[in-house]
């Protein structure tokens, strides 16, 4: 079992809709720890680095637009197979073929609004994570004091 990390995005339809708190609550309680967590605005040079795997395809321009539409959330999580783990709690890309008790399943229909992102191998999360936290340190946690008895 490997301790990974994984960048995941709260896109701007789920932002809009209120359900930030919602949805980063489902990562938190599955396990997944919060190393890195930011409030921005992408820009269009960020959006073609980001989904640039995608440049070409009928949906990029659509993609690159509704990206850039609202301020978002980016997180680094943590975890055993964060990876795997954050996108099983995703959903499949479609909503409609997202498993229900998925976020994509039980908040969404469509696939250009599909709520969330999350890095699909470690190699992403770690082209993904230095675009959207370049420069920063992220912090490590130290369970060094309890977090129920005051000592
Ligand atoms: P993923 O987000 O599940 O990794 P990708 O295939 O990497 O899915 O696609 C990136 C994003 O592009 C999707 O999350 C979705 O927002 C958008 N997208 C993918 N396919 C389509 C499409 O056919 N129409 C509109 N948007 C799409
Ligand atoms: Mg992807």
């Amino acid at each position: 079992m490997a301790l990974e990390r994984t960048l995941i995005l709260i896109k701007p339809d789920a932002m809009q809709r209120g359900l930030a708190g919602e949805i980063l609550a489902r990562f938190e309680r599955r396990g997944l720890r919060m190393v890195g967590l930011r409030l921005l605005k992408v820009d269009r040079d960020m959006a073609r680095q980001h989904y640039g795997e995608h440049e070409g395809k009928p949906f990029f321009n659509g993609l690159v637009k509704y990206i850039t539409s609202s301020p978002i959330i980016a997180g680094v999580l943590e975890g055993t197979n964060a990876v795997a783990a954050a996108r099983q709690i995703m959903g499949a890309t479609r909503p409609t073929e997202a498993a229900p008790g998925t976020i994509r399943a039980d908040f969404g229909l469509e696939v250009g609004r599909n709520l969330v992102h999350g890095s699909d191998s470690t190699a992403s999360a770690r082209r993904e994570i230095a675009i959207f936290f370049a420069g920063e340190r992220l912090p490590t946690w130290k369970r060094d004091v309890d977090p129920w008895v005051f000592e």
